[in-house]
């Protein structure tokens, strides 16, 4: 009830059960108080059960209510992030669950409900007593942060006049926030994916930068941080090549206009506000919005940038006592992660400041730098809708560029560690429905539940029906010869790139390993002599599946025990499947698929795994567990290497096949189960 119908009362809400919170008096907000009585009756004798909420004395909540209540909330404003970093901490303390779901009854109607939506996810993911409590879909509680308003009028106009039973879903149309004539639009389909956006915002919340220091601190975080987003970039690079677009322009002169604009067209319900545009060639300025406490200086971006470059070029980070910390080869890119994002681990946020999140604050008030105009942030301001906008792969190809700065000054891998002695890849190719070597794509129709985010609306469910990019689904066919003479494990790495850049001409191997996309990582046991692996597409593991992406009705579990979505909120963490693959092209897009095949007994990590969600650690770990892979994230092609092309950096445990992507332009219906 807390997640359903956010701006809706608890007290008045009724979930699938008719359950109704019953509140104490004193918990009814001001404009609910002269209805108490009228709105407990009613809500009382409809509803099969009443959850009786605890009387508790309530905890300081001044700081996070400091939020209005029909304001956009944000992550990256560092006042946002202080009041919800408190809220968590709140709802992290409270003894247990009924002083919690009391609380929580107190806070629904007063607390802003993006912040308390995010707070809450993060409190249920890491309390020990609420781990493995399904959540709704963020797309479910807070559609408009996903589509287009436009449907949100028609289901309005549905759940009024047509039963349940009877309703059809209400179509959203293909991408159309601009027209042909932007060029960008062609990569549309990718930046306004509803199944990308949300593992974006669901890898924010796994990884949050404040609040509680242990929920912070997991393993690896900063070195994740810097390789889920190296690989969105690597990803979109490859979906632009596809699209006749060439690579992504860095965004790293903060006095130059960004050329592109962006006009979201979403409304926020909360807010009812349109979410602001960004004009083509604007440009950021300094900062001084008193209403959310910022003041900065695009002069900060600049000091903090330099300060990081000089770190990379000392080798070394000045820690707040003045002495220096040398960047290690395992830790360093890991330090440099948490300085960059930056979190409360960062070493040195004095020093370093904030410079990713600032980045985005600033192009998000790029529209409005003193409030004048009173206008909220743009998307960019958003984990939720960040991707949207063309600014975003800028900002984070330059991000990227300068962890590769760091990368490019550690010494390639030698051959040690790059060999696996005995282990022969002799070939690597992939079976699927357009033959040996060829993949498939096309545009695939699904549905997602509105219902649930309809405030104030008869009940009921009503989808909305969307377009997408799918392809079909395939096997990896690897041969690999053991001649060590005896069963070992190997690590299966399987990475895809291009194969030329937008002129046509062959990518070097420094430009291709940076384009190297990650499509899963296994581990095999390999039997002395031959050995034929084949491997389905649906495992991969940087993916999560459609079901999970999107919880389409009919497969949603959350009304009791679909044990396949326990834990829903870790594994909500993951690359949605559908996006797999870049769509190619008519004629066939070439890449090359890659296969390294490392010692799983120098990779592997003593851990219990079981029972966690791990189908998409690659990208987002595994749930209160280390990152299940000694190597450095990215591994082999995280390091330059002595090599022009990629041939030249094969060694006999690689493996590469020329293949092609081919698109057919049809859109076919997804059979929901
Ligand atoms: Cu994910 Cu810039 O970090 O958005």
């Amino acid at each position: 009830l807390f997640f359903d119908r956010p701006t809706e009362p608890c007290f008045m809400q009724k979930g699938e059960e008719k359950a109704v919170f019953e509140v104490p008096d004193h918990y009814y907000p001001d404009k609910y108080k002269s209805l108490s009585s009228t709105l407990s009756n009613r809500f009382g004798s409809d509803a099969s059960r009443t959850i009786p909420v605890r009387n508790i004395s309530l905890p300081n909540l001044s700081l996070p209510m400091q939020l209005p209540y029909n304001d956009q909330f944000s992550l990256f404003v560092p006042q946002h992030r202080k009041m919800s970093g408190k809220l968590i901490d709140i709802f992290l303390n409270m003894r247990d669950v009924d002083d919690l779901m009391s609380i929580c009854s107190y806070c629904q109607m007063r607390i802003n409900p993006y912040m308390f939506n995010y707070c809450l996810s993060v409190a249920l993911l890491h309390r020990e007593d609420t781990k493995g409590l399904n959540i709704p879909t963020f797309v479910e509680s807070f559609p408009d942060k996903f589509i287009d308003p436009k449907v949100f009028r028609r289901a309005r106009e549905v759940t009024n006049v047509v039963t349940p039973d009877q309703r059809m879903p209400v179509v959203i149309p293909p991408s159309l926030t601009a027209s042909d004539g932007e060029p960008e639009q062609r990569v549309a389909y990718f930046r306004e994916d509803i199944g990308i956006n949300l593992h974006h915002w669901h890898w924010h919340l796994v990884y949050p930068f404040e609040g509680d220091f242990d929920v912070v601190n997991k393993d690896r975080r900063g070195e994740l941080f810097y390789y889920m987003h190296q690989q969105i970039i690597a990803r979109y690079n490859m979906e632009r090549l596809c699209n006749n677009l060439g690579i992504v322009t860095r965004y790293k002169d903060f006095r130059a206009p960004i050329a592109e604009g962006y006009f979201p067209k979403l409304d926020s319900n909360v807010a009812s506000r349109s979410w602001p545009p960004r004009f083509a060639g604007s440009t950021i300025r300094d900062l001084d919005r008193p209403v959310d406490q910022i003041r900065a200086d695009v002069s900060e971006l600049e000091t903090w940038r330099d300060r990081f470059l000089q770190a990379i070029e000392n080798n070394a980070v000045i820690l707040p006592n003045n002495t220096s910390m040398p960047l290690t080869e395992e830790t360093g890119i890991d330090v440099l992660g948490n300085l960059m994002e930056s979190s409360i681990i960062s070493r040195n946020r004095g020093y370093y400041g904030d410079l990713h999140n600032m980045g985005h604050v600033f192009i998000s008030y790029a529209h409005d730098p003193d409030h004048r105009h009173l206008e909220l942030f743009g998307v960019m301001g958003d984990s939720a809708t960040a991707m949207r906008d063309p600014v975003f792969y800028r900002w984070h190809a330059y991000i990227d560029d300068i962890f590769n700065l760091y990368k490019s000054k550690l010494p390639p891998y030698p051959a040690a560690t790059l060999d696996f002695p005995g282990i022969r890849v002799s070939s690597v190719g992939i079976e699927g429905p357009g033959g040996n070597n060829t993949f498939t794509t096309q545009w695939e129709q699904s549905t997602v539940e509105l219902s649930r985010g309809l405030d104030f609306t008869p009940r009921g469910s009503v989808l909305a029906r969307f377009t997408h990019l799918q392809h079909d689904e395939f096997q990896y066919v690897f041969e690999v010869n053991n001649m060590s003479g005896q069963s070992v494990m190997g690590t299966f790495r399987v990475f895809m790139a291009p194969k030329v850049d937008e002129r046509g001409q062959p990518l070097s191997f420094e430009q291709q390993r940076r384009l190297m996309v990650e499509l899963d990582k296994f581990s095999q046991p390999l039997n002395a002599g031959n050995n034929t692996v084949r491997r389905p597409s649906t495992e991969s593991s940087v993916t999560i599946p459609y079901e999970r992406t999107f919880r389409d009705q009919s497969a949603r579990p959350g009304q009791q025990g679909d044990a396949a979505s326990a834990e829903f909120d870790f594994c909500g963490c993951g690359w949605p499947h559908h996006m797999l693959l870049p769509k190619g092209t008519t004629q066939g897009y070439p890449v090359v698929l890659y296969l390294m095949v490392t010692d799983w007994n120098q990779d592997r990590v003593q851990q219990d795994t079981v029972g966690s969600c791990n189908d998409a650690a690659s990208y987002c770990g595994i749930r209160d567990r280390k990152y299940p892979d000694r190597r450095p994230m990215g591994f082999p092609f995280d390091r330059t290497a002595p090599a022009n092309t990629l041939s030249d950096f094969l060694r006999p445990n690689m493996g590469v096949r020329d293949c092609s992507i081919r698109f057919t332009d049809a859109t076919r219906v997804r059979r929901q189960r």
